[in-house]
């Protein structure tokens, strides 16, 4: 521990931003919640449902009080919870088996014989952390609401993946202005259970250890342009991999349908290749559909890609990660 906080302060000397590294110091990525459950904003669809607040303050608290490497608290998911998860299921499950890759529809049926995936049941994190942790060595850590991208990023170098508990509002089902348990286990889960974006994740991870905030910020939007809303063509044909988009039914039918609905307006989005050059300059809505997707060969081009960009970033050492050990190596001082 002595050695571990002489290095950090080494690193605020050099001005090297702080970064976790031993898995238990994410405990400190995971408190410094950028809007926490309790802060809904106004236009948000449970804004004035007391009861709704109460439940989110409940589950920030069990969250805020959660350390790394203990079991993962059990939630008591409500009959109406449970609803809001169902009609999420059951109105995305038959574009899954159009639209989600391969990796998705294969990791789907193991959830649901392992974690109790299905329409009337929330699967419970432990049982999720512990199939991850089996196929990819990928875990889950509770938070509270959304995390600053830095924060966020690092946990993926630890093969951390910070998760929120709570649910969407009732009334509004289909939507929602921030991550929440149906966006993390329908669209982002799945995904972590195949090795090949597993490692993707993780290696953008550690690249994102200890580097500038400009670096921070492209860094986020490659993440954006993959693992939120990322593509590759599988046959011939546009297969979804982001939890963006595997997580909405109508953003799923957007981007991966090979025709417009009939009578629809709506238009093509435009498609690019997939190149984190690019994609890290490119800006993103985040309350529409997006007008530009990245479109990868498969998933370990996506990666191979992704890892010549990493190797080209401004960063001030190179970092391992030790899983026996839990800990973050760098190649030189810091
Ligand atoms: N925080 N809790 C949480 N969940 C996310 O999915 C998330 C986040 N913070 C940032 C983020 N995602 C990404 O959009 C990138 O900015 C890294
Ligand atoms: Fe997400």
């Amino acid at each position: 521990l002595e050695a571990h906080c002489a290095s950090l302060k080494v690193a605020e000397e050099k001005a090297v931003p702080w970064f976790p590294l031993h898995i238990s110091d994410l405990n400190i990525s995971a408190r410094h919640t950028l809007q926490a459950g309790t802060d809904i904003d106004a236009d948000h669809p449970g804004f004035n449902d007391l009861e709704y607040r109460a439940r989110r303050n409940e589950l920030s608290d069990i969250a805020a009080n959660y350390n790394q490497g203990q079991p993962l608290p059990h939630i008591n998911y409500s009959d109406l919870e449970t609803q809001t998860w169902g009609a999420v299921y059951n109105n995305i499950k038959d574009t899954w088996a159009k639209y989600a890759c391969d990796e998705f529809n294969t990791a789907l049926p193991m959830l649901e014989r392992e974690c109790g995936y299905s329409p009337t049941n929330i699967p419970q994190a432990q049982d999720i952390s512990n199939f991850l942790k089996s196929r990819t060595g990928f875990v889950i850590h509770p938070v509270t609401g959304y995390l600053s991208p830095r924060d966020f990023l690092n946990g993926l170098a630890f093969r951390v993946f910070f998760c929120t508990q709570y649910i969407r509002h009732h009334s509004q089902p289909l939507y929602t202005p921030e991550p929440d348990i149906c966006h993390e286990l329908m669209g982002h889960v799945p995904m972590f259970a195949d090795q090949d974006f597993a490692d993707f994740s993780h290696e953008i991870g550690l690249a994102s250890l200890g580097v500038s905030d400009e670096e921070i910020e492209r860094l986020a939007a490659c993440y954006i342009f993959s693992v939120e809303f990322g593509i590759y063509m599988q046959n011939g044909e546009k297969k979804a991999f982001g939890a963006g988009m595997l997580s909405s039914f109508g953003e799923l039918e957007y981007a991966c349908s090979p025709v417009r609905p009939a009578g629809g307006t709506m238009d093509w989005p435009e498609y690019r290749p997939w190149d984190p050059f690019h994609a890290c300059k490119q800006k993103y809505p985040v309350t529409t559909y997006q007008p530009v997707y990245y479109v990868a060969e498969s998933l370990s081009h996506a990666k191979e890609k992704m890892r010549e960009f990493t190797r080209e970033m401004k960063k001030p050492f190179h970092a391992t990660y030790n899983p026996t050990t839990q800990t973050i190596s760098v190649d030189r001082a810091i």
